[in-house]
């Protein structure tokens, strides 16, 4: 007899380990982890959150702080670096944790790109769905994920097809997209005179390229986001010394759209295939144009001259050209497309939809392994 599918789920979110949650360390997956853990409650889930001691999150509920030595991020590493395993980490005691309790939890939602939660399946009895973060990046990570979707391709899932197409085998792995809450953002019809770029400043975003595009226009660029890479920033600056640019700090998501929003245009010049681009989203729910290198997510996310503009990457002329035609984007367009496909209820219905799936393939399998 099948069990009655629970409606409402018991869910466990594994959070990134390589910063505690706030630190802006662990990018966008901090704020997509947030996002959907609000949603998931608002539709009646329990949620609990698992990650490093100190991290603060917006929403009301528990989280589980757990202690250790923080993972490396893998973006620091190349390709054929060896997978490193640290002891007293917060990966291994995040897995202990889930050894221990998971007869409490219908599911766990994996936003970790490490190597233990994709090993661990066979020994975990209860579902895990890994929402992957990143393109390939690492030969050793590309393994653990690939043996993964071979054996369970219906737990794994991307953020874009482009995302997706990076690892081999993918193509029977869900693409989920990404989600904002748009009543966050404010429509602004009428901008100020100035461009906004907005990531960690890390040499894989390419600020340089936005800093040479816009002093070519004239026209200031503002700048927001952590500061990863001292050396990076002072070599722009040095570089650049009559740039007309301006750097924020690392702003809360608040403070951030307050000035994105009254922005012509936003710029985004990542070198490597960025998986998504929460920034490209929420830029477009203010009603701000995207222009973006052709590559990664926000080449999937960004309609070339409806909402933005997509831009061959590295190409600077390109870029500059691409500025002087902003004002050609109908603003409200970017506001709507914003809407009908990147909220959180949209993105919250393929993710809900996905973790009932993966319940009821389980139980099925339960039922056939008696
Ligand atoms: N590196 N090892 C590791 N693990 C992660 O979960 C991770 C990372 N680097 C960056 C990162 N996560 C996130 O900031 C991106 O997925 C956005």
């Amino acid at each position: 007899m099948a069990a009655t599918q629970p409606n409402s789920l018991r869910l466990l979110f594994a959070s990134t380990l390589v910063g505690a949650i706030g630190s802006g360390i662990g990018g966008g997956v901090e704020f997509t982890l947030q996002n959907l853990a609000r949603e998931m409650i608002l539709r009646g889930h329990m949620v609990h959150i698992l990650a490093p001691e100190g991290s603060k999150i917006e929403v009301d509920c528990p989280i589980i702080a757990i202690t250790g030595k923080l993972q490396p991020s893998i973006q620091q590493l190349n390709r054929d670096t060896q997978i490193t395993i640290i002891s007293n980490s917060v990966l291994t005691r995040m897995w202990e944790f889930i050894g221990k309790n998971q007869s409490n939890y219908h599911l766990i939602v994996n936003f970790a790109y490490d190597w233990l939660p994709f090993y661990l399946f066979p020994f975990i009895n209860i579902p895990i769905a890994h929402m992957v973060s990143m393109g390939s990046l690492s030969k050793e990570m590309d393994d653990f994920i690939e043996q993964t979707i071979i054996r369970l391709p219906s737990t794994i899932a991307f953020h874009t097809k482009t995302q997706a197409q990076t690892f081999q085998f993918s193509s029977k792995c869900r693409i989920v997209g990404n989600g904002i809450n748009i009543k966050d953002y404010q429509y602004c019809e009428k901008p100020d005179n100035y461009l906004v770029w907005v990531a960690r400043i890390s040499p894989e975003k390419g600020l340089e390229d936005a800093v040479i595009a816009a002093k070519h226009t004239g026209i200031p660029l503002k700048i927001m986001g952590l500061h990863q890479d001292k050396f990076y920033w002072e070599s722009i600056q040095q570089n650049y010394p009559d740039a007309q640019v301006e750097y924020l700090g690392f702003l809360t998501i608040r403070e951030m759209q307050l000035v994105l929003r009254r922005s012509r245009g936003y710029l985004m010049t990542h070198r490597w295939s960025e998986a998504f681009g929460m920034t490209a989203i929420q830029s477009l729910a203010c009603g701000v144009p995207v222009i973006t290198y052709n590559q990664g997510g926000p080449a999937e996310i960004v309609r070339h001259g409806q909402t933005g503009w997509l831009v061959p990457s590295g190409n600077i002329a390109e870029l500059v050209k691409a500025i002087n035609n902003l004002d050609k984007i109908d603003r409200l367009a970017c506001r709507q497309q914003a809407e009908a496909e990147y909220s959180i209820q949209v993105y919250g219905n393929l993710m809900e939809n996905w973790f009932y799936d993966l319940l009821s393939e389980n139980r099925a399998s339960d039922e056939t392994r008696f």
